[in-house]
């Protein structure tokens, strides 16, 4: 028997503390089953792991959200990388991967650092602002549209674009609906920027259209390419920053060994990915019967994978729910793993490392002064506001 559990993963409720859940879910069995939405949830970090692996018996293609594509009609065009599954998947995530290298990804490296620094440098001019929209908004905000090739004009409708559809990967929720009226208006012009003539000659953007010259993919594709990097490229990075100095301002022993050996910047970076889980869940859907521990859960089933609580569970953590940025966190599926891996996860890396390094370098302390306030959202785990004063170090 698979437990049942009455728990609703996609309610304020449940984000405003969602670990005890999580721990519930993990301890119920291998897989368990949500009543609330119909779903069977997997929330260990071998099942999770398994599962990100295993791409033949759980599709991507059927939509990676709660809404099944075989049922029912998708609301956009699907994403050319994240809905699809091989052969199709094989051939964009080439292109992807060889747009997105390690060595594409070098070539910023001075300019990131150098806008991290700015930044930083106005910050401590100013001693108190708020974290979010000022710093891990604003930062990922000016970089990223710059390495795609984009114009200057209007990069913040990114992020209501962004958040509709992290928050479609839900139920029709009011977190949903409220997403949907806040991006309307930015519709047009997201599909806008990812046309070839929206975008400068150099960065991402174009790399992407050259691939069309030579074939390797339409014009029509490309543009969808694009898209992808305009819809997952700045509210992930975003909430992933705001994170990091979340759990620096939580964590001061954390932030005064960061201080004193700021190579840890990049570390500290992906302790905060593992420990706060920016992205915190997908779905998949069974292409088969498949078995989960002594379980068996028929064709066609959609199966939540929580990799928040996988990234916590004390299985495969020492002090899981603890900051370390010492500890071998390597192995945490915060980018998720396998074929649909954070195919952006180079230059995320390198913005956390940008930006966690200049704090090291210039500032001494970081203290919360105001209220934290959460932001909600179907998939995304982050916040909306955070008060925060720093000092010169
Ligand atoms: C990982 C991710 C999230 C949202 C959208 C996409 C990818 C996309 O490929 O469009």
């Amino acid at each position: 028997m698979i437990p049942a559990l009455d728990i609703d993963p996609f309610c304020q409720a449940f984000f405003d503390d969602p670990y005890p859940a999580h721990a519930a879910m993990r301890d119920a069995g291998p897989v368990v089953y949500l009543p609330a939405h119909d779903i069977h949830a997997v929330a260990r970090y071998q099942q999770v792991r398994d599962m990100l692996l295993d791409w033949g018996s759980y599709a991507s293609g059927r939509g990676v959200g709660l809404s099944d594509f075989a049922k029912e009609k998708p609301w956009r065009l699907p994403s050319l990388l994240l809905e699809t599954d091989p052969p199709l998947h094989d051939r964009t995530r080439k292109l992807m991967d060889k747009v997105l290298s390690p060595s594409a990804v070098r070539g910023l490296r001075e300019a990131f650092v150098a806008a991290a620094e700015t930044l930083i440098d106005d910050l401590l001019r100013r001693g108190s602002f708020d974290a979010v929209p000022d710093l891990a908004e604003a930062y990922p905000l000016t970089v990223f549209p710059d390495a795609i090739g984009m114009p200057a004009q209007n990069r913040r409708f990114l992020l209501p674009y962004g958040n509709m559809v992290f928050n479609s990967f839900g139920p029709r929720n009011a977190m949903f609906e409220a997403a949907l009226v806040d991006a309307a208006p930015v519709l047009a012009w997201v599909q806008a920027q990812s046309r070839r003539e929206a975008l400068s000659s150099s960065g991402f953007g174009a790399a992407i259209h050259a691939a069309a010259d030579d074939g390797a993919i339409s014009v029509a594709e490309a543009e969808v390419l694009v898209r992808s990097l305009l819809t997952a490229g700045v509210d992930t990075t975003v909430n992933g920053l705001g994170a990091a100095i979340y759990c620096l301002a939580r964590f001061q022993n954390a932030f005064q060994q960061l201080r004193a050996d700021p190579s840890l910047a990049r570390a500290a970076f992906e302790e905060a990915v593992r420990l706060e889980s920016p992205v915190q869940t997908f779905f998949r859907t069974t292409t088969r019967e498949v078995r989960i521990g002594e379980e068996t859960i028929s064709e066609g089933s959609k199966v939540l994978m929580l990799l928040g609580a996988a990234n916590r569970d004390p299985r495969r953590w020492e002090r899981a729910d603890e900051f370390d940025l010492t500890r071998r966190n390597a192995g945490h599926v915060g980018f998720g793993t396998g074929i649909h891996g954070c195919v952006g996860a180079v230059l995320a890396r390198l913005e956390g490392e940008a930006v966690l390094g200049a704090l090291a370098r210039k500032v001494a302390s970081i203290d919360i002064v105001g209220e934290p306030k959460r932001r909600y959202n179907n998939t995304l785990r982050g916040m909306a506001s955070l008060p925060v004063r720093i000092t010169a170090g």
